[in-house]
């Protein structure tokens, strides 16, 4: 065994929630559940939400670097990379599962198992009420924001803190559908990864030129109907925390963003001959292919383009 391949070994294959067992999904939320007593968790949620919010904040002029802007994909993967590791220092056998919403759709899906995600919430207050994540069986938010109401959510980077300290979700309120394999293959058919303005409103005109834009949320076609899309929709079906800033309070986030994380790479191997990042100069305002990413300074997009250095999924040999 070379090296590389005992490195793989470590990092391990991300497996699709519905293909693991459940001793490994037991082993996954133990781990999430010991991260959390830590306070590691939270340190999690904080950096998002402070990188969230300066994203947003800066959408029309200003650093991004997270979110509306080409960073989206390596941002979240060193992010979920850096998740990953926690996890594995409490169990090295761990990996991030992901979730497949154009497939796996629904709140009877085994994603929401009392011993896995944990359901809808109830009626009423949204507090979900069953599962690991539930508050009575001792899951407490401890940072909790949510949007100031000043802007539309989606874009919103001025927030309150919410005193709420149990997690909530409302399944399918805000947006009724998750979205269709036809939505997400269309936003992966398009050639170019991202372009000028490099933010919200890229790609939104012919020839749609921002695959990052389209796939974030904010940018459609003609024949779809409402801006949301795609990573978007997943967030705001899902509701409650999962619509906010503070979106990785819900567990739910890693396996969702996890699925945008392997998107990347099928974009990738759908489009071979094309830079897989932009911009590759230096660019105003956001990262470009050589930009150590805050607050880490340590990987540049270019280092972070090709996942198989770190981790594999588990159809990267299709
Ligand atoms: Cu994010």
């Amino acid at each position: 065994m070379s090296g590389d391949e005992r490195e793989k070994r470590r990092v391990g294959v991300r497996k699709n929630h519905l293909h693991m067992s459940r001793a490994e999904k037991r082993r996954f939320v133990n781990a999430v559940l010991e991260i959390k007593r830590r306070g590691i968790f939270d340190q999690f949620v904080q950096l998002h939400i402070q990188i969230n919010s300066d994203d947003y904040l800066a959408k029309l002029g200003g650093k991004r670097i997270g979110h509306v802007n080409p960073g989206l994909f390596p941002w979240h993967r060193q992010y979920l990379m850096n998740f990953e590791r926690e996890l594995q220092k409490v169990d090295p056998r761990v990996t991030l599962p992901y979730w497949d919403w154009t497939t796996d759709q629904g709140a009877d899906s085994p994603l929401w198992d009392e011993e896995f995600m944990g359901g809808n919430g109830r009626p009423g207050d949204n507090r979900v009420m069953t599962g690991p994540f539930a508050r009575d069986n001792g899951w407490k938010i401890n940072i909790s924001v949510v949007s100031d109401g000043s802007e539309p959510a989606p874009v919103n980077g001025h927030y309150t803190t919410d005193d709420r300290d149990y997690l909530v979700r409302d399944f399918g309120t805000l947006t009724p559908n998750l979205p269709t394999p036809k939505e997400l293959q269309d936003t992966l058919d398009l050639p170019v990864y991202d372009s000028f303005p490099w933010n919200h409103t890229s790609g939104r005109e012919t020839p749609f030129a921002s695959f990052r834009n389209h796939l974030e949320g904010y940018a459609k076609f003609p024949w779809e109907p409402a801006f949301g899309k795609l990573h978007g929709a997943g967030h705001v079906w899902v509701g409650g925390h999962m619509m906010y800033i503070g979106s990785p309070n819900d567990p739910v986030f890693f396996l969702h963003h996890c699925f945008i994380d392997k998107l990347w790479s099928v974009w990738q191997r759908q489009h071979p001959d094309v830079p897989h990042y932009l911009p590759l100069e230096p660019t105003l305002d956001v990262p470009d292919v050589h930009t150590k990413l805050p607050p880490w300074n340590t990987l540049t997009p270019g280092d972070l383009t090709d996942h198989r250095r770190f981790y594999q999924y588990d159809d990267d040999c299709d």
